[in-house]
């Protein structure tokens, strides 16, 4: 309850950051995009996880302006870096499903964009599957917009929760981001290692690429550049960190 009171104020009092955890390319470690994650500097609580705060946030329906400011913010950040060529990559933001189904979410994202100058190839959204909670063909008909706009739609945390094949089949995504979960034992499980060949092999031929999250290990990241993954996210490249941080990265992570 106190944490509810909280968020309320945070947005005002600035208390939040932005930071940025690269994506690779599966072979050669290569950055080609960043995943923006949020992090709330709580004035007596110190740093309190997206994992807690955001589904408070969803429940209060604070959710709508937290993430317009998420929008605005990651869309300035990248713009930023693009100008100064710190790291020209498209920037992947996660968006809540609440807000994503909301009546004037295509807007906020063109004004976001619109107020940044970053040009719309820039930014990527990563939705999860309970964007289709009300049924389908919204859905589809947003996705096909931002795509139009020429922003890329990724469906994160896939293989987990109610994840369908379907879903793959029917949202026009271009990016399909392999949960964690999967990837954890896939070095030692062959059944975990089956059904991410299986994922991998799929999406390809869907014309998807695909993400695997939580690399912590490198055996994982030869594992899964065998498998023909194409990107890789994880502690084993790079934690999230403030943009600052993102700067003084090499162009490849080893
Ligand atoms: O960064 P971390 O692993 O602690 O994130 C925990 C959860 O919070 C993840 O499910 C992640 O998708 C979510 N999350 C992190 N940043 C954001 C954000 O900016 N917006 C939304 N909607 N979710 C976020
Ligand atoms: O739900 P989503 O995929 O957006 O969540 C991303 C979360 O995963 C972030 O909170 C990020 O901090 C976390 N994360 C990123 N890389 C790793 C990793 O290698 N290991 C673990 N355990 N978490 C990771
Ligand atoms: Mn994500
Ligand atoms: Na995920």
């Amino acid at each position: 309850v106190l944490l509810r009171h909280d968020l309320h104020t945070a947005l005002h009092d600035d208390q939040f950051e932005l930071y940025y955890q690269p994506i690779v390319e599966a072979a050669s470690g290569r950055i080609c995009g960043l995943e923006a994650l949020i992090r709330w500097h709580h004035p007596e609580k110190g740093m309190i996880s997206p994992g807690v705060f955001i589904p408070l946030a969803e429940q209060t329906g604070q959710i709508i302006p937290l993430g317009r400011w998420i929008l605005r913010r990651v869309c300035q950040d990248a713009a930023a870096m693009q100008m100064t060529g710190e790291r020209v990559v498209p920037v992947a933001v996660n968006i809540s499903s609440l807000q994503f189904r909301r009546t004037g979410f295509l807007e906020d994202v063109q004004q976001a964009l619109h107020a940044s100058g970053l040009p719309p190839e820039y930014l990527e959204l990563e939705v999860t599957e309970s964007v289709l909670l009300d049924g389908a063909e919204q859905a589809i008909e947003l996705i096909d917009h931002l795509k139009a706009l020429g922003i890329k739609v990724a469906l994160d945390d896939f293989g987990t929760g109610f994840s369908s094949l379907s879903y793959l089949r029917d949202l026009p995504i271009h990016k399909v981001k392999l949960d964690r979960a999967f990837i954890k034992d896939i070095t030692t499980n062959r059944r975990d290692a089956a059904i991410v060949q299986g994922i991998i092999d799929m999406a390809h031929h869907l014309d998807l690429v695909v993400v695997a999250e939580g690399i912590e290990e490198r055996a994982q990241q030869q594992d899964l550049s065998q498998r023909n993954c194409d990107l890789l996210q994880g502690f084993l490249f790079a934690k999230p960190m403030p943009r600052g941080a993102v700067m003084g990265l090499p162009d490849r992570l080893p």
